[in-house]
Formats: structure tokens, C-alpha cells, sequence
């Protein structure tokens, strides 16, 4: 049933704080758990399939850390379902770092067939075969999220394949550090937020339709966050801080013609940029569960897999930075992940049944136990998720 790359279309081919001294604050601050009473709920054996009862009473034994003040309506699959057809899941950015580690973890399960939405095509055919993923186990499909052409293509080829969709995951990025000026996308969006941001809004509407059509028991909505957009730790509050102001660069469409590049008005900053685009992620997410989650049952969540110095998402900081930045984290923050457990981690995300709550923003203490995280102030105000909803559909056409 699963279309393979080969038999798409060519045209689709080649284009290419406060500190509060509470343990809990804690744990949100520096975005692990201090606390080690946890057990992991995640062990290979989720992926590798073996979910029984026992490993569900395990599961279900995770407790949350902290509390967020979305509603935790749980709709996890019917206990004792053992004919499941093999799950379709959508990975953006699938071509290299989380993206790539995920669509293994969840293709040697050999209950996932991954469709890998990418903007080059044979890198991804290339980071695919590296990783020993079977070729009846994924799909590529091109998808360039700078361009909403693209995008709305993506979602049509996608349709056209007449696979069912049962989870997306918004992976993808771009990470401009060291930028001195602006770069946009097709429509003339900043670049990081129109990328990061913009086009997996536009993605993430269209698809929900066929995510609401899709008969699998547990369907989920997934959008990359991070902790460097969260200023209640202090990873985000590094300089420059993620700051989306009163959306006024937003509203004018980011375009540094008649308005800012930057959410917030400012001067162009590539780090902040990004920073903010995660915070738009995270709310959107929040945004989604607030419309959605009740009418169609599907779970969105967010996330922070963990620092993952060593992907491409630094490809364009300075070379000393690459250098310093993977034995920083590993050894002075301990935040280091390798992409291989940050991909267990969003696979889990993805296919763990204890992972089902809506409107969550999951993060893993050290013994790589799942909890669910508090985010910012700014990446929780549900005002503000509000006006980037109604401001980004907008801008991508849809209202
Ligand atoms: C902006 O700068 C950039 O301008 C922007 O481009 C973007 O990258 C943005 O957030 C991303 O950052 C902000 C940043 C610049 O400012 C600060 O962080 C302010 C503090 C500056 C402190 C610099 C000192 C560097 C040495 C730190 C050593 C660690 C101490 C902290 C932990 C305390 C533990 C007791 O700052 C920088 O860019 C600094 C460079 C940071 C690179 C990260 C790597 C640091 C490497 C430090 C050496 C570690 C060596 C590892 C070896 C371990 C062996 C045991
Ligand atoms: P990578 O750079 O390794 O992966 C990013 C992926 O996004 C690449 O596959 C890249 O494609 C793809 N991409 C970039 N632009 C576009 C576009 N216009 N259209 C389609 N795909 C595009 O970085 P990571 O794996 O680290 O990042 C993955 C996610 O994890 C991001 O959302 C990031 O914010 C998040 N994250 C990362 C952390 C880390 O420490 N690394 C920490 C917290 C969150 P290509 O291969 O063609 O370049
Ligand atoms: Mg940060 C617990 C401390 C911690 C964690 C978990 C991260 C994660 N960082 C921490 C601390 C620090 N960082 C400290 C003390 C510094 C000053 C030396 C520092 C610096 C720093 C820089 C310059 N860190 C960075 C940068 C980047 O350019 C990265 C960034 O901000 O990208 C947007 C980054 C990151 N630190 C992290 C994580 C996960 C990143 C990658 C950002 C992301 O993907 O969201």
C-alpha cells in the first residue's frame, strides 16, 4: 500500500526567572529532573514492539513533574488491541539529526512506515540507506518549508498517495546564529520563522483533515519545541532571549520591508529568531489542543529532546563554537543527548502508549524518564497563542 520514493512524480525529486528554589522550578529550569524517583518509561522494548499490560502499569506509573494548565484528557488506544495496522507518521527535516534518528528508531519497530518530508531529496535517500532503514519502511517525499508552494505540493502528493496519515511530526529547522542580515523565504518571511514556524503552521492545518479521517486509535500532532525558547531556565536565558513582544514584525508579515523581520519589532537577530519561532512552535501546539484535541480526539504535544550538539542545526555557527559547544554540554551542562536517544525520545513521543495526554510539553530527567514540563510564561500564555494562531493563518492564506 505504501508508495515509494521511486514511483513519485520527478518534479518532486530534484528541487531541492526567576529562580524558584523549589525542586520542581528547578527541574523546569535547568530542563532535566533533579529528582531521581522516577522510573524510565522508555526502554528499547517500546519501540521493539513488546507493549503488554505490564509495561503499561510501568507506564502509567510516570508521574508528572510539574503541571501545565492545559487539560489532560487521555485517550490512549483500547487496552489488549493487537491487530494494529502498521502506523503512517509524517517527519519533516527527516534527513539528518532528530529527524533522521527518529524515522529509524520508529522503522526498526517495523510498525511504522515513515514518510520523510525533506527539501533534498537524495540527501535524504542517502541519510536513509546510512542508517539501515528498509526500503518498505519509508517514503520520501519533497517538502520545502520556505516555500508554502511547496508546502501545499508536499500535502497533495501526500493526499495522491492515498496513505492514511496517523501522526505528524513538525521536526524540521534552520538555526542562523551568526546572520548579520535577514534571509526570507519564497514569500518573503524571515527565514527561521518562516521556516521553523510558518511553514509547519501551514503543514500542520492542511494535514489535520486527513489526520481526522485516519482510523487509528492513537493519532498525534507533534511540534518541536526547545528549551532555549523557554526563559524559565536558564538555557533561555542565554542572550538573546526569545522575546515575541506584541507581535507587531509578525503582523506586517516579517518581511523588513514595511515591518520588522522579527516578531517583536526589533532589529534583525538570526539566534532570537530562532528562539522565537520555538516559542511559536510550542504555543501552536498549545493552540491546537485548545481547538482540537476534544472534537477529533488527536493528541499534540511538544517537546525538548535534549541539547543535541553535535547536529547540522549548527552548521552555521562559528567552527570554535562546533568545536566548544558537544563537550560543554556534556560535560559542564550534562544537557548533552546523542542524536540516537533523542530520537528514541521523539519516537516515543511518536508510538509510546503512556504518551498519549494532549497539550503536553515532554522533556527526560537523566535516567532518560519522560515528564511532562512547564514552559515559559510567554510559552504558555494562551492570549498570545491565540494571535500567533490568528496572525499566522494570515500570513500562509488560510483566513
Ligand atoms: C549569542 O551570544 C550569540 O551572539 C548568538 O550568535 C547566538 O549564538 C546566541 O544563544 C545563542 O548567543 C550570547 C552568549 C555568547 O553570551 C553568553 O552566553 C554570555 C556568557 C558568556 C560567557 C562566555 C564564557 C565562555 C566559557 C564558558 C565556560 C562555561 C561556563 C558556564 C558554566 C558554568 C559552570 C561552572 O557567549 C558565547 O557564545 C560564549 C561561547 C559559548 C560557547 C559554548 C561553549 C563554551 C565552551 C567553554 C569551554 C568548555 C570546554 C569544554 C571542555 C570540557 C572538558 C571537561
Ligand atoms: P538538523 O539541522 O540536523 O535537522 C534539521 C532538519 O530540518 C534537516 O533535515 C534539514 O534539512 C531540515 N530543514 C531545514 N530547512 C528546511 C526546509 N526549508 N524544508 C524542509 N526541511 C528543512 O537539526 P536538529 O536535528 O538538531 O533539529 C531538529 C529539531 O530539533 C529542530 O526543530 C530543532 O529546533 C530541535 N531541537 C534541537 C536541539 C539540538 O540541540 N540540536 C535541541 C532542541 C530542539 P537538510 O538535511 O536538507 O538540511
Ligand atoms: Mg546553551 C543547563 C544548561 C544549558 C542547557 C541545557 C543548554 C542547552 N545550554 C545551557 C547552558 C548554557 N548555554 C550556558 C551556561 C551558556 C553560556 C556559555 C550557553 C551558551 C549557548 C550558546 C552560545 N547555548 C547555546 C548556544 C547556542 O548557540 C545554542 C542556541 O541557543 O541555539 C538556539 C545553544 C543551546 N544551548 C542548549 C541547547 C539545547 C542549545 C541548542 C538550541 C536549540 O536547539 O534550541
Amino acid at each position: 500500500m505504501a508508495l515509494q520514493a521511486s514511483l513519485l512524480p520527478p518534479l518532486h525529486i530534484h528541487k531541492e526567572a526567576k529562580f524558584n528554589a523549589s525542586i520542581k522550578d528547578a527541574t523546569a529550569f535547568f530542563g532535566v529532573s533533579l529528582s531521581d524517583h522516577l522510573k524510565s518509561d522508555f526502554s528499547p522494548l517500546v519501540l521493539k514492539g513488546k507493549r503488554d499490560l505490564n509495561q503499561r502499569k510501568i507506564a502509567n506509573g510516570v508521574r508528572a513533574q510539574t503541571t501545565i494548565t492545559t487539560p489532560a484528557i487521555n485517550k490512549a488506544a483500547p487496552e489488549g488491541k493487537k491487530t494494529l495496522r502498521k502506523g503512517n507518521v509524517i517527519i519533516t527535516g527527516a534527513s539528518s539529526g532528530l529527524g533522521l534518528a527518529t524515522a529509524k528508531a520508529l522503522a526498526e519497530t517495523g510498525k511504522w512506515h515513515v514518510i520523510m518530508g525533506c527539501r533534498d531529496f537524495l540527501k535524504a535517500e542517502r541519510a536513509a540507506k546510512s542508517v539501515g532503514m528498509s526500503k518498505e519502511n519509508y517514503t520520501i517525499m519533497h517538502l520545502d518549508l520556505a516555500s508554502l508552494d511547496s508546502v501545499r505540493q508536499f500535502v497533495d502528493n501526500f493526499e495522491r498517495s492515498g496513505m492514511p496519515l496517523d501522526v505528524l511530526v513538525c521536526n524540521a529547522a534552520v538555526y542562523l546564529p551568526t546572520a548579520k542580515e535577514p534571509t526570507f523565504t519564497a514569500e518573503g518571511f524571515e527565514l527561521s520563522v518562516g521556516t521553523n514556524h510558518l511553514g509547519h503552521f501551514l503543514l500542520s492545518r492542511l494535514l489535520l483533515d486527513d489526520m481526522k479521517k485516519s482510523d487509528y486509535p492513537s493519532k498525534r500532532l507533534i511540534i518541536v519545541g526547545s528549551i532555549t525558547g523557554n526563559t524559565n531556565t536558564l538555557a533561555g536565558n542565554i542572550p538573546p532571549k526569545a522575546n515575541l513582544g506584541d507581535l507587531r514584525g509578525l503582523s506586517g508579515g516579517l518581511n523588513g520591508l514595511n515591518s520588522s523581520t522579527m516578531i517583536d519589532g526589533g532589529d534583525f537577530d538570526g539566534a532570537k529568531a530562532y528562539k522565537d519561532s520555538k516559542v511559536c512552535n510550542m504555543l501552536t501546539m498549545q493552540e491546537f489542543h485548545r481547538r482540537y484535541h476534544e472534537e477529533t480526539g488527536i493528541a499534540f504535544a511538544s517537546l525538548y529532546p535534549g541539547c543535541i550538539a553535535t547536529t547540522g542545526l549548527f552548521r552555521e555557527h562559528i567552527p570554535l563554537f562546533r568545536l566548544l559547544f558537544p563537550p560543554f554540554q556534556k560535560y559542564i551542562t550534562k544537557g548533552f543527548v546523542s542524536e540516537e536517544e533523542a530520537g528514541k525520545r521523539l519516537a516515543q513521543v511518536v508510538s509510546d502508549p503512556s504518551l498519549t495526554k494532549s497539550g503536553v510539553y515532554w522533556s527526560w530527567n537523566k535516567e532518560s524518564a519522560s515528564f511532562e514540563n512547564k514552559l515559559s510564561q510567554e510559552a504558555s500564555d494562551a492570549e498570545k497563542a491565540r494571535k500567533v494562531w490568528e496572525v499566522s493563518e494570515k500570513l500562509v492564506g488560510l483566513a
